[in-house]
């Protein structure tokens, strides 16, 4: 197993329990030689300076969390073979950097594609508390700083926040707290009926002063718990809705509760109606966020953060960045991302999603944006992201959360090196071929924005028609001539949701960007792309280039020898990826010439 950090020594000591401590265990261990000073500057929080000096030494100058970061930062240059020759000053662009887990008390983990949870085991927290540490030196390494361990689809019991377990939860908090990570939980906004409260109806004074008693408890517990995370009225999830409340009134009572502890209240906006009728075209999911919260702009408490999935539908391969990061200026906002790859080949085909997010920050403009958030990757794996190489998502969404700006392929090849011992050459390999995978999934997927050809439910390998007649509001409307839904003012209006200069780039088929032609229009496949090829040709170009891709991308992987296990698990997973790329290129094309009865312009294989 190789995890970036391979070379610090593998065993953290137990009584380490602050980040200034264990970051001189980490610099010690990795850089034995090196004379390093370290100077506490409690403002500073995450920020730090880096002094080289004259004699070959060190000044570090941080907050606690910010030192260990500068500790991280002089290791991870050093064995990347960089020097720091000249004074380095960082601060994270976003508060709070966080991975959200979707474990369940059970050890499951929805959407999990890593083996079994790293938290829980029957019902309680239950755990190796040597691999919790090097989770923390992962998420310290990579600058991330809050971890909500729980799904937030809080299945009963819920136990997190009761009595008996709270001292699991502080045994927890304790072994991350060096690192630099605190706890956040997943709770259930009907909670408080589980405990002999009538009603969960946020402004009745018996749930309000539930939650303020179990806030203290909790607290008492763990005194520097980040928050909670709120899934309400969403995909069957109790919320305010059922009492005629909205998610201001919601969010703000448990805000209320966790204002004296210093805590926030992260409230997903992800809601929109899961059991739409297919007849129904009024109804265009992707307008459902902006609906339920744009007019809420401005109503929410200081601690509580909105956290809104990147794009409008649900972590596809391509989306727009959602209107609601663009549009809701008085409040504190978070973009969700996904490291489990739901819809993005289950850790099992390789996708490596800095380019695209290196789409959405470029559109992310409101200083109002707070913390990044990101769906887990992780598992009880030996190599706790159960394909070796979908650790460069972990590891690159935490570099990108402290600066979106720093270079995707700098991003990659550092990842890469503190992870393998590669020949230059077979570096580089790697790293095009990591920075180029996103693209070629997208390729020999669902076209042109579309999304949602993926096999209902467990989503994994293509079913064009899956989707089409179920209650969940994904379609595409493919007919003998057409494909794609209308989203401009003309059609369902959810272009409207957005500034002028973002509905002059999209709403036009003219101008709009290529890849979002189909989730913005609904053309006929006789459409003439800018290039000359009619809008059929390309989908089927797309899919045959994407197999290609693939099996080039497994040549060149093959070409790379990687230390075991990690060799035998890539391999195993790449023959996975080529049978699923053919499935897909080859369903897909059929798919669409069956139902256009188009051929392909360059004669190539379609089964009909
Ligand atoms: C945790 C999608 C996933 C669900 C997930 C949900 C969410 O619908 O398929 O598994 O539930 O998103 O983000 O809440």
């Amino acid at each position: 197993m190789n995890l970036w950090l391979r070379q610090l020594k593998k065993d953290i000591p137990a009584d380490l329990h602050t980040p200034v401590e264990l970051a001189r265990f980490e610099l010690g261990s990795a850089l034995p030689g090196l004379k390093t000073e370290l100077r506490v500057q409690a403002s500073m929080g995450d920020a730090y300076r880096i002094d080289p000096l004259d004699d070959g030494s060190f000044l570090l100058t941080g907050g606690s969390t910010g030192l260990l970061y500068a500790a991280y930062r002089l290791i991870t240059d050093r064995l990347c073979g960089q020097e720091i020759t000249r004074p380095v000053s960082s601060s994270p662009k976003y508060a709070l950097r966080m991975i959200n887990c979707w474990d369940n008390a059970d050890g499951e983990i929805e959407r999990g594609y890593a083996g079994r949870s790293l938290f829980f085991r029957n019902g309680r927290l239950d755990y190796d508390a040597d691999r919790i540490r090097t989770l923390g030196r992962l998420l310290a390494s990579a600058g991330l700083n809050v971890l909500c361990i729980n799904n937030v689809n809080v299945h009963y019991p819920a136990q997190l926040l009761l009595e008996d377990y709270l001292p699991d939860l502080a045994a927890l908090a304790d072994l991350f707290r060096p690192f630099g990570v605190k706890l956040m939980v997943s709770v259930d906004f009907s909670q408080p009926m589980r405990h002999g409260v009538a009603t969960a109806d946020p402004l009745d004074p018996a749930v309000r002063a539930w939650w303020q008693d179990t806030a203290k408890r909790v607290y008492a517990a763990v005194p520097d718990l980040a928050g909670f995370l709120v899934k309400a009225d969403s995909e069957g999830r109790p919320g305010p809705f059922t009492y005629g409340r909205n998610h201001a009134d919601g969010a703000n009572m448990l805000a209320e509760a966790l204002r004296p502890f210093g805590g926030v209240v992260v409230w997903r906006c992800f809601v929109y109606n899961c059991r739409q009728d297919w007849r129904d075209t009024k109804t265009d999911r992707p307008k459902a966020a902006w609906e339920h919260y744009a007019f809420l702009d401005g109503a929410f408490s200081d601690n509580v953060i909105l956290q809104v999935k990147h794009g409008p539908f649900d972590f596809q391969v391509r989306e727009p960045l959602s209107p609601l990061l663009l549009g809701m200026k008085k409040t504190k906002l978070a973009m969700e991302l996904q490291l489990a790859q739901e819809y993005t080949g289950h850790q099992i085909d390789l996708y490596t999603m800095i380019p695209m997010w290196k789409e959405l920050y470029e559109e992310l403009p409101a200083d109002n944006i707070m913390s990044i958030a990101a769906v887990s990757n992780l598992g009880d794996d030996e190599n706790y992201t159960g394909h070796p190489l979908a650790a460069v998502n972990l590891y690159t969404f935490g570099l990108l959360a402290w600066d979106p700006d720093v270079d995707m392929t700098a991003a990659v090849t550092r990842w890469c090196r503190l992870t393998y011992e590669l020949d230059p050459l077979q570096e580089q390999t790697l790293v095009e071929l990591l920075l180029s995978s996103r693209r070629t999934y997208e390729k020999y997927t669902a076209p042109l924005g579309i999304g949602w050809m993926v096999t209902p439910h467990d989503h994994y390998g293509p079913n064009p028609s899956g989707y089409e007649y179920d209650l969940w509001g994904t379609y595409h409307k493919a007919d003998r001539n057409a494909v794609g839904i209308d989203r401009t003012h003309e059609g369902t209006g959810y272009l409207d949701q957005y500034p002028q200069y973002f509905r002059d780039k999209y709403g036009d088929p003219a101008s709009c960007p290529d890849l979002f032609l189909l989730f913005y229009h609904r053309l006929p496949y006789t459409f003439r792309m800018r290039d000359g090829r009619t809008l059929i040709q390309r989908i089927y170009d797309d899919h045959f280039e994407g197999l290609e891709e693939t099996r080039a991308m497994a040549d060149k992987l093959s070409s790379i020898v990687f230390p075991e296990p990690d060799a035998s698990v890539i391999r195993e997973r790449m023959d996975k990826q080529l049978y699923n790329a053919r499935e897909w290129c080859d369903i897909i094309n059929t798919f669409f010439h069956r139902l256009s009865g188009i051929p392909d312009e360059h004669g190539r294989t379609i089964y009909d």
